[in-house]
């Protein structure tokens, strides 16, 4: 049926396999997704690089970014590389580097307290991550009018942060991991956000 697609799919962006399905073993934190996975294992490996082929993205923007940060970076890029749970909110982009992208993924409680609680003693200089970079030396720096700032100044908030930091892939929600309302960054054993994207397919919002 119609909606088995939506359940079961890919994005088409920049990394994603054209259909998700198993992967012997995927690296350390992406683990969680092997059974069935829209990310390579290459991918999977590549998510906890610094600088890695993925984006050349350098997290450490403002001075070394914590491990304890950098730890749920990872988590997003296995999330947002391997999740086969994202199709009620996929939307078409028109950007160079992907066709597609997620749109207000309803993020539960936890992570987004834990993700945020975690990196609330780092910095940065900008709060929207996907645009406004200086590329010129090939890795991702802050630009000339963006200075490093406290995270909890760019980002007082749980819910600023999750927001805004990929441009809305995420929506922030007072709804725990318990709940069967939101999507999990962190889980382990089968993947609990089959049964959310089928509840959020089911009750479009
Ligand atoms: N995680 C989640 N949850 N959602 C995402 O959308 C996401 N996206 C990335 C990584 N993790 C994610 C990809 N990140 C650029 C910057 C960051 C990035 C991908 C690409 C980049 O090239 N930015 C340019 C503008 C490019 C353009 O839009 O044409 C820049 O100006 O900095």
């Amino acid at each position: 049926a119609l909606s088995q697609v939506k359940l079961n799919e890919c994005m088409d962006a920049k990394h994603h396999k054209k259909d998700p399905g198993p992967e012997g073993e995927l690296y350390l934190q992406c683990a969680p997704w092997s059974d069935n996975a829209c990310c390579t294992a290459n991918t999977s490996t590549e998510a906890h690089e610094d600088n890695s082929y993925l984006y050349n993205f350098n997290w450490n923007h403002c001075g070394v970014m914590s491990a304890k940060c950098k730890s749920h970076f990872t988590q997003d890029t296995c999330f947002y590389e391997c999740s086969p749970h994202l199709g009620p909110w996929i939307q078409k982009v028109d950007q160079t580097w992907r066709k597609e992208r997620i749109l207000d993924v309803p993020l539960c409680k936890e992570d987004s307290h834990g993700w945020w609680e975690d990196c609330k003693n780092d910095f940065t200089c900008k709060t929207d991550w996907h645009k406004g970079w200086d590329w010129s030396s090939g890795i991702n720096k802050c630009p000339e009018d963006s200075k490093c700032r406290k995270w909890t100044e760019v980002y007082p908030t749980p819910k600023s942060m999750c927001e805004q930091i990929w441009s809305n892939s995420y929506l922030y929600t007072t709804h725990s991991k318990t709940s069967g309302r939101c999507m999990q960054l962190w889980f382990t054993g089968k993947n609990p956000n089959t049964q959310v994207a089928e509840y959020y397919l089911n009750n479009a919002q």
